[in-house]
């Protein structure tokens, strides 16, 4: 399967270029860490992502906590991006029909498609989903992620909910580049999607709100999961102690590494 490939090798089997970008910034980075940046201050967000940003393939936001969001923090967050050689992820997960999320995805106070490499979407309603957020993000060679299963405790997206959100993306291969989840897909085969994982932490095992932590070598070396999205793990609770927080990201960049490197050699 395609665990057993190097991220490099990998890249060429994509057409979609977002999934492409991603591997081969991996490969240049020797990073599969994403970092989630989940604060509300505008300030904190680019201090953080300036301080982890050597470390990263992959920045993942979640643009609508934003109190002081406008437009020009998205052109400072480019800037971070061609500085530190990072891709950008919306955390958006849309779930609605398909003219809605066309619209959700193209327009509103955000425009996530013109400056999101990557976003994701829940599989609930259905093909249509795709039908319409690819209608806006084909064109622009952005890539899609389809929720497979979550991180919290209790999450109703298990069983059969879970492959039947992989059939959904065999039959969009060239907009769905893989999914958000817990374990690369089963039955694989020869077919390839990369596997982003949140859900990771080191020092505990979880939060007060449901959720819960495994470790980058459960995710990437037992799980044969992709990237690995840390989010307070990397940062914690004091967003002014940049150097801890760069610390903190080498920290979880050598450990996803390492477990990658391992997986390649088993
Ligand atoms: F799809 C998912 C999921 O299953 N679990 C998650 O935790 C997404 N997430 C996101 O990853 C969540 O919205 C946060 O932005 C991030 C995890 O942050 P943490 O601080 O590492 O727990």
């Amino acid at each position: 399967g395609a665990q057993a490939l190097s991220y490099a090798q990998r890249a060429e089997k994509y057409t979609n270029p977002a999934a492409r970008e991603l591997l081969l910034t991996m490969e240049r980075k020797k990073s599969n860490l994403s970092v989630s940046v989940d604060v509300t201050k505008s300030r904190d967000f680019l201090a953080i992502i300036d301080a982890v940003g050597p470390y990263v393939c992959l920045i993942k936001t979640h643009v609508d906590i934003l109190e002081d969001f406008d437009f020009t923090l998205i052109e400072s967050l480019q800037v971070l991006s061609k500085k530190h050689d990072f891709m950008i992820f919306e955390d958006r997960k849309f779930a609605d029909i398909g003219n809605t999320v066309a619209l959700q995805y193209s327009s509103g106070v955000h425009r996530i498609a013109t400056w999101s490499q990557i976003t994701n979407a829940h599989s609930v309603p259905g093909p249509s989903i795709i039908a319409g957020l690819s209608s806006v993000g084909l064109p622009l060679g952005r890539g899609l992620l389809l929720l497979a299963e979550m991180s919290t405790a209790g999450s109703l997206a298990v069983g059969q909910y879970t492959e039947e959100t992989y059939q959904m993306a065999r039959g969009h291969r060239d907009f769905v580049i893989g999914f958000i989840g817990q374990r690369r897909p089963t039955g694989e085969g020869d077919e390839d999607f990369l596997v982003l994982t949140p859900g990771v932490g080191m020092d505990v095992k979880g939060d007060a709100m449901g959720q819960q932590y495994r470790t980058p070598r459960e995710v990437i070396l037992e799980s044969g999961c992709d990237v690995i999205i840390v989010g307070r793990g990397i940062y914690g609770k004091d967003y002014s102690l940049t150097e801890a927080i760069a610390q903190q990201a080498e920290r979880y960049r050598d450990a996803g590494w390492s477990a990658y490197l391992e997986r390649c050699k088993a």
